[in-house]
Formats: C-alpha cells, structure tokens, sequence
C-alpha cells in the first residue's frame, strides 16, 4: 500500500509486495493438497489445475506421496497475489507425519484448517489445534467439500466450537437447494460482512447473485451471531449493538483483522477446494488479516529483537531435504534482513539459494525478510536452528520431535549394504527428526523408531527408492530375563593334562535367588586361602559370563553366588582354569534352581479423547495390562490418559489398535517398571524360539 500523503510505499500493508507464509493444515484427505492447488491455478501461478487423484498436482509429487495419493511430505509453493508475495506450505495431516505440520505450522504467519463438514470427525483436529493455540497462531477453519455435505452447518459449527478454545466466527451462511433425489446441496453462499451472495462455478470465481429470499432470516440470525461475538472483544461494537446501530462494515473488518491477530477469534470459511469455491473469499481473507513477517517474529519472540541490530539477518531452518542432484537443502524462513549468495552469515559461507514450488527449485540470488527459501549444502543447518551474523543456534519455540510409538527391526538384504544402510537413516532421520534409530546391544537389532507403521514404511520406502538399499522389516524382539526360585550348592573340578602345564581348578559354590530388582551379587567366603586371592576375579569373571545366558537362553539377574571353599594347584592353576571351573559350576547348578523366565513389564499411559476411554481400556485388559486408573490429560480439553502396567510383549503394535479406535488421533507413552516372572505357554514358546534362533 502507498501512504496517500508522502507517496512511499508502506512494508507490512496489503499490496506492498510483502511476503507472507500460510500452511495449510487439518487431516488426512480434507483436502489441503487440492486447495493448494485451486490456490495456485487462482492466483495464476499454474495455468492448469491438476488434482491429487489423477497424480497430476503441483503437491504430492514425490514417488511415496503418488504411491499412496497422500502428503507424505511438505508441498510449498509461493504466488504473487494481488502485489503480495505467499507461500502455501501444505502439510500431511496423518498424525504419523504431523511433525513435518507442525514445523510449517512454526514458521506460518498465519494457518488455513481445513476440514471436513463431518462433525463426528473434528475430533481428529485436536492435537493440531492444540499445537496451534499453544503457540498463539492465528488461524482459521475452511469446511471444505462444502459440495458434499450432508448435515447443517450449524452442527458443524457446534463441533468446531467443541474443540476450539478461541471463538468461531462464521463468516458465511451456505445457499442450499434441494435435489432431484430429496437431499439438499449447497449452491453457493452468503458473506455475512458484505451481505452479498454469490453462486458457486465449477470453476473459477463466483458469480455475484440477488440475495435468495428464503435465506434471509437464516442470513441475518448468522450475522448478528457474527457481530455478536465480535463485540465481545471491542466496546464500540457492543456499544452500537446494543443501541441497535447498524455497525460500519469498516468497524466490522476492524474488529476481524485485530480479533484474528490478537488470537481472540477463528473465523470459519467454506468452500470446495478441488473445484475453486470459495478460494477467492479465502485468500481474500487471508489478505486483510495475515500478520506481516515482524509481527509473527515478535509474536515468537525471536532471535531478531535479541540486541541483533535492527535489519541483521535472520533465517530459521524447519526443514531439511536431501536431494540427489543438489546434496543436503535447509529450507529456511527469513524473519529479517535478506539472505544472499556469497554471503557469509556467522562464518558460514551461504551457497546456492533455491526457492521452491512444489518438486520444481527455482533459482535466486536473494531472499528478503518473509520468504522461504532453501539453502544448498549448508551442512551444520538443521530444523530447528537460526542462522544468523553470530552463527547458528537452536530456535527455542520449535516443536520438539514427538516420542517414538512403534518400531521395527530393521537388516539389509544384502549385507554389504549395511555401512550405506546408516547412512541413508541419518539423512532420513535428519529430514523428519520424529524418526529415529538405534542399535539395540541386548537384542542386537537395528530398530527404527517412529510415529506409526505408515510413518516407518515410508522410511523404509525412501531407503528402497532413493538410497537403493532393500531392508528386512521385523517387529523388535522383546528383551526377556530370566532368573531362578531355589538355590543349590555346587561342586566343580577342572582338570586337564595337555602336554607341559596342565590346567586344575576345584571351587564350591552356592547359589541363591534374590529379590526383583536386585542384580547379579557375588561373595566370597574363602578363608585359609584355598583359593588364592589373585584367582577370585577370575572366578566371578566366570560367573559372570555364564549369566549372559541362563538355562532358558536368556541374561540371568537377581542371584547370588557365593565362593565358599576350593582347591588350588602351586603349578597346573591358573585364572583361565578358575574361569572354567566357575563357568562349569554353573552350567550344572543353574538348570536345578528352577529357572524362570521374567518379562519387562511397562507403566503405560494411553491418551485418547474421553468417548474412546472404556474401549482404550478394553484394549489395555485385552493385552494382559493391568489397569491403574485414569484422569483428564493435563492441558487437553475432553481428553483422558489411562494409566496401566503392559508386559512390552504387548506393546509393540498397540499403536494401530489405539489409533483405530480413536479416529486416528490416540497416543501412548511408556517407560519400564519392573520384569515380572512369566510361566505357562506363553514362556515355554519364548524359551523353544529362543534356542532356535540360537541353533541358526
Ligand atoms: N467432493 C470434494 N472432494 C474433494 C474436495 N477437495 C478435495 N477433494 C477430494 O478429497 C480427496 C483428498 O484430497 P487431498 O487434497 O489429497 O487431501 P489432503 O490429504 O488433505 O491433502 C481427493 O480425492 C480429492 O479429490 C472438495 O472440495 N470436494
Ligand atoms: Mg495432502
């Protein structure tokens, strides 16, 4: 926008070429990949639409989102629109990728939410909405598929309003006609600031029609409660209302453009995404209310205004992409200053710069204040970080990489692939930080941990299709102990005559169990000097290494064993022959003191919204948990978390089951309680795969 009185043109208006970032968000096929794509075609950006279903949209490109025809991954593309420069950043709306969501969501000025006109549905927006209101984002809900939508909008509304803890403000009253099969479909609709009704085209902008007559009390009900909860927040609006003026529609704008900002409201537009309806009245919208880039910075408090000088480079990474043909890409938002090639920022030499629209990297010389652009091969910048003049550091309010749910074991097909296996897992894990992996020396596994089995199986996708490493997937085996209910003394001699020395150690020893949680105790009773003193760590080394394998295969805890008398020879002994005899001694005790095996029990917490509670339960009873109670999640309106103790047996896959009985939204946490004596059928085919996988 141009000041009228100096003619300057002012940064941060409408119109002024600023560069604003919205991400689109909500669940799984509402869809926000399609939106992105009316958005594109809208504003000129692509001269065709394509759509998700046929494969044929800017988002979605990537081998493993076509595969699936879901987001698997971040789409961003930017618009000039209407003299403003946006950048759409669509996300997954599986919660198994919701990381990748939330790390757009960090760097947005502002959110479009998109929905389905399903109010049973809206309870899977939760855990986005939680995220969103946490962090004061300004955002507003788009009920797309408005084209197939059954209910009132009123319901949905309601639903909405249930899970929101800012106030709804309707922004439009759809224009419904009946059908030829006695349902109903909307039409088109009523903007409820302008009063102006339009009719729906299946493609492009809208035509601006007459007000139907048989709307209008509808229309005029839907206003009041507009301006109504407007009012809530600015006197002179209550004021006006109350003495029955009819308010300004500036006022009204006024009030939405601060309400909006200020996070006091959450405006809720319709539309239909893959057909254009009602895009244009959203990015209308999106135009006269996004906060500008030095808003949304201060909103975060970012590094900028930490006694940086005014103007300084800022630009913070919450994605990292690695590419065949340009290595490791840092796609990063500049909060301020400008970014340029040859540039060096806190030491660090910027290379080539890239702006992205969809797969495609357009090449730029500089990035100002506001956009999104992607660093090539700048090797020490990850999600999460600021680069700056002074260098890199970690961005305080990121969203922090959510705890894994499940896991797999993972082995290359081909052995010589495994030095290459890590490292295509560290660059995957370094693009989406919600994944992780470990070696498990207990198990000797590989695991690779995440947010669920999609979320894995695209992992594992990725290594296949870009890394050309095939793995074998397993599920990870469970770490069992074993330990004993009697004690036994034992007598053992070692004796061996080979040429020169011989070999000769005699020991006596007694085994005892000992409580849960206690380890493995040695004691030594030898008096008189039977078995010499430099020999006794030979003979808990012995011990010791009998232990990592009990009779039924598995490490030993809880038991004691006490030396309590031997015989030496001046010549033929040695700690090597000790070492045997304890080993020896072992061997033939251990299988009389009626071992038994233990498995790893967990305290588990489930959470899940409070109407799936009794059957979070019934799953929890089902896998031989043990309920411990349950209480409201801390901070999370209408939800409950169940407390239990699960054997980690049990585990493993719950994920899918909670997921599926939660729309999607369920989570679970746990850490190890205590191991547990495990007998019966279950131990007996523990103990036989066992010794087979030993004789393999
Ligand atoms: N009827 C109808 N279908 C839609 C609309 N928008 C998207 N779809 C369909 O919904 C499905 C999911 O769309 P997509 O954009 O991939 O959803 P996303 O998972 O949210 O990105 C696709 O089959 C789309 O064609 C809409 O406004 N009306
Ligand atoms: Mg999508």
């Amino acid at each position: 926008m141009t000041d009228l009185k100096t003619g300057t043109v002012l940064e941060g208006r409408p119109g002024s070429g600023a560069h604003r970032v919205v991400a689109l968000c909500g669940p799984y096929l509402s869809g926000k990949t399609s939106l992105l794509e009316s958005i594109l075609y809208a504003t000129g950006a692509i001269g065709r639409r394509g759509s998700t279903r046929a494969g044929t949209s800017i988002g979605d490109a990537s081998a493993e989102a076509r595969r699936r025809g879901m987001s698997t991954e971040i789409n961003i593309a930017s618009v000039d629109y209407l003299g403003d420069q946006w950048t759409f950043i669509d996300t997954p709306g599986s919660i198994e990728l919701q990381h990748d969501a939330l790390a757009a969501l960090a760097v947005a000025d502002a959110a479009i939410v998109v929905c389905e006109p399903a109010p049973e549905r809206v309870v899977a927006l939760t855990p986005l909405l939680k995220y969103i209101e946490d962090n004061s984002i300004p955002h507003l809900f788009f009920v797309n598929k408005i084209d197939s939508a059954e209910g009132r909008m009123r319901d949905m509304l309601a639903a909405l309003q249930s899970v929101s803890t800012r106030k709804l403000v309707m922004r439009q009253v759809p224009i419904r006609r009946p059908t030829a099969n006695g349902g109903e479909e909307t039409v088109g609709y009523v903007d409820l600031v302008s009063e102006r009704a339009y009719r729906y085209r299946t493609s492009g902008a809208s035509d601006l029609i007459e007000m139907p007559a048989e709307i209008l009390p509808r229309e005029s009900e839907a206003r009041r409660e507009m301006l109504e909860t407007l009012s809530e927040f600015d006197d002179t609006l209550l004021e006006q209302l109350i003495e029955d003026v009819a308010p300004e529609k500036s006022l009204i704008y006024r009030d939405l453009h601060h309400e909006f900002g200020a996070q006091q409201i959450a405006p809720v537009l319709l539309g239909a995404g893959d057909r254009e309806n009602g895009v244009r009245r959203l990015l209308k919208a999106l135009r006269h209310d996004t906060p500008f880039v030095e808003e949304t910075a201060t909103r975060r408090d970012l590094p900028a205004s930490d006694g940086a000088p005014a103007g300084s480079t800022v630009a913070e990474c919450f994605k990292v992409l690695h590419q065949a043909h340009t290595g490791k890409l840092s796609i990063c938002r500049v909060w301020s200053g400008a970014v340029s090639e040859g540039q060096s920022l806190g030491g660090v030499r910027v290379g080539a710069l890239f702006r992205p629209f969809g797969q495609r990297l357009d090449k730029v010389a500089e990035a100002k204040a506001g956009e999104i652009v992607a660093f090539a091969k700048m090797e020490a910048l990850a999600a999460g970080q600021a680069i700056t003049a002074s260098g890199i550091a970690p961005v305080g309010d990121f969203p922090p990489a959510e705890p894994p749910v499940y896991a797999l074991a993972l082995t290359a097909t081909n052995r010589n692939d495994e030095v290459k296996l890590s490292g295509a897992l560290q660059k995957i894990v370094e693009e989406d930080p919600s994944l992780s992996y470990e070696p498990r020396a207990e198990t000797h596994e590989l695991l690779l941990k995440g947010q669920g089995e999609m979320h894995l199986k695209v992992a594992v996708e990725k290594l296949a299709g870009r890394y050309n490493i095939a793995v074998d997937t397993a599920p990870p085996r469970v770490a069992y102990r074993e330990t004993i209910q009697a004690g036994a003394t034992q007598h053992a001699r070692y004796k061996r005559q080979t040429g020169g020395h011989g070999q000769f150690a005699d020991i006596k020893i007694e085994i005892r169990p000992l409580p849960r949680g206690s380890g493995f105790k040695f004691v030594d009773r030898i008096v008189g000097g039977v078995v010499p003193r430099n020999f006794i760590p030979a003979v808990e080394e012995g011990l010791r290494d009998y232990l990592k394998e009990g009779p039924l295969g598995q490490p030993v805890v809880d038991v004691e064993v006490t030396l309590v008398d031997g015989q030496y020879h001046s010549v033929d002994s040695s700690e090597m022959s000790f070492k045997m005899a304890a080993r020896i001694a072992m061997s033939e005790a251990m299988p009389k003191c009626k071992p038994v095996l233990l498995e790893p029990i967990l305290k588990v917490t489930v959470a899940a919204p409070s109407d799936s509670t009794s059957r979070i339960q019934r799953l929890i009873s089902g896998r031989r948990g043990q309920l411990l109670g349950y209480d409201a999640r801390p901070g999370w309106r209408g939800w409950d978390e169940v407390s239990a103790l699960m054997p980690e047996a049990e585990v493993g896959d719950m994920i899918v089951e909670i997921r599926s009985v939660t729309q999607g939204v369920g989570t679970w946490r746990a850490t190890f309680d205590h191991l547990q004596e495990l007998v019966g059928r279950t131990a007996e085919r523990i103990v036989e795969e066992t010794k087979r996988r030993a004789a393999a």
